[in-house]
């Protein structure tokens, strides 16, 4: 069905800028963007419906490009005992931290596990979520990672949004691998992530590469799998410590390193050559009071693709808006509003390896976008969450509220 919608200006994030269209119009047709361009110069096209939207602001709609969205219980327990003067040290001796989700995530149901992910998805649907990744990570074994990876999929199937699943097996040691990481690693490699991808539940393979989880020898491994199985690779890099994890991801090919505080220039450039984006994670940033900020002239300097996502997850970034995000981005990092819209548009879908399709409003991609009662694009940035009124649009047809 051919769709005409006008009565709207558009910042179409086309080459990562707004590249606004003032007194737009939009034609899509099959669930794609057929034509877009000034209103005045609207071609004749056999009929269709007619959407006046009234004046709002059209983007393409919003993609989180690094969620850990499935998980069991929460941990606001572990929150109120830290802020009562338990250290992280006692907390972690009483089994919490990463290891009480990991029990909780095992201990649940896939259909517990997709109520309450479902949730948490509408949640950020709520600020126009179009395009969702979601990694698995909290199972650590054949059975329980496939449940995540599989409700994944359901939230995929049963919600109008775009999922990717992303295999975050290498997130941390699970207890019964105790001082043998390369033992779980090589189990990663030899039977989890060949019967996960044979199943069809992993667009795309990431690791956490840090002192504390696995090192940049142990990710090789995996993303040598990987390429083996055909699968694109990502990496959880430079968070609390420089081990140029970035570098090796750009080595592979990556579509994205994430975090990236301590990263080094060195590191920027070869993410640069590579086409690696830099995905920015302000929340975990915020909620850990971390004070290493990325280097963002570097970032900008050589050219280097920067996404920001919500990261949400029960540990270190608890965050049900990627809007909120965005104003953290530019509060706590220094992006501009410009450059924060960019990172959950046009270089998140290219972080998701969808950049041919998704993330901004050019003819022949996908007709996924948000049409916003705001003043200007920077509002987008400016509140601090809240909800916009705004109508979403997926795939050529109107969401209902
Ligand atoms: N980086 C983090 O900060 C978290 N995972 C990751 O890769 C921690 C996740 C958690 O604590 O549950
Ligand atoms: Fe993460």
């Amino acid at each position: 069905m051919r769709t005409l919608w006008q009565h709207c200006h558009a910042a179409t994030m086309a080459e990562g800028r707004y590249s606004i269209i003032e007194d737009a119009a939009i034609v899509t047709c099959d669930g794609r963007i057929e034509w877009i361009g000034p209103r005045g110069q609207l071609p004749a096209l056999a009929s269709g419906h007619t959407v006046d939207l009234g004046g709002a602001w059209v983007t393409p709609g919003l993609i989180d490009c690094h969620t850990h969205a499935v998980f069991g219980g929460n941990r606001s327990g572990e929150f109120e005992q830290r802020l009562q003067g338990v250290s992280y040290a006692e907390i972690a001796a009483q089994g919490g931290g990463i290891a009480s989700t990991v029990r909780a995530t095992r201990a649940a149901s896939e259909d517990e596990l997709f109520a309450s992910a479902r949730q948490r998805v509408l949640a950020l649907m709520r600020d126009g979520v179009t395009t969702l990744e979601i990694k698995s990570g909290y199972g650590l074994d054949l059975i329980n990672e496939r449940k995540m990876l599989r409700v994944a999929r359901r939230l995929g199937e049963t919600l109008p949004l775009s999922v990717r699943a992303t295999c975050l097996a290498a997130h941390a040691l699970p207890p019964e691998y105790a001082g043998r990481a390369d033992d779980y690693i090589a189990h990663i490699c030899d039977e989890m992530l060949p019967a996960l991808a044979a199943e069809g539940l992993v667009d795309a393979v990431d690791a956490f590469c840090e002192h504390l989880a696995f090192s940049p020898a142990q990710v090789e491994r995996l993303f040598i799998k990987a390429r083996e199985l055909g699968l694109p690779v990502k990496l959880h890099a430079e968070q609390l410590s420089s081990l140029h994890g970035s570098s090796l991801a750009a080595r592979y090919q990556a579509l994205s390193a994430d975090h990236l505080e301590f990263m080094t220039e060195e590191d920027a450039i070869a993410m640069a050559e590579a086409g690696t984006v830099a995905v920015l994670l302000p929340g975990a940033f915020y909620f850990l009071r971390e004070t290493q900020l990325p280097p963002m002239d570097a970032l900008r300097r050589h050219g280097v693709k920067i996404a920001l996502a919500s990261d949400l997850n029960p540990g270190t970034s608890p965050g049900l808006s990627l809007r909120l995000m965005l104003n953290m981005g530019c509060t706590c990092f220094r992006m501009t509003p410009e450059e924060a819209l960019a990172g959950v548009t046009v270089h998140a879908a290219t972080a998701l390896g969808l950049g041919d399709s998704h993330g901004s409003l050019e003819v022949g991609k996908v007709a996924d976008f948000v049409a916003w009662q705001i003043e200007r694009p920077a509002d987008l940035s400016y509140w601090l969450g809240g909800d916009l009124p705004k109508r979403v649009v997926r795939l050529g047809h109107e969401l209902s509220n």
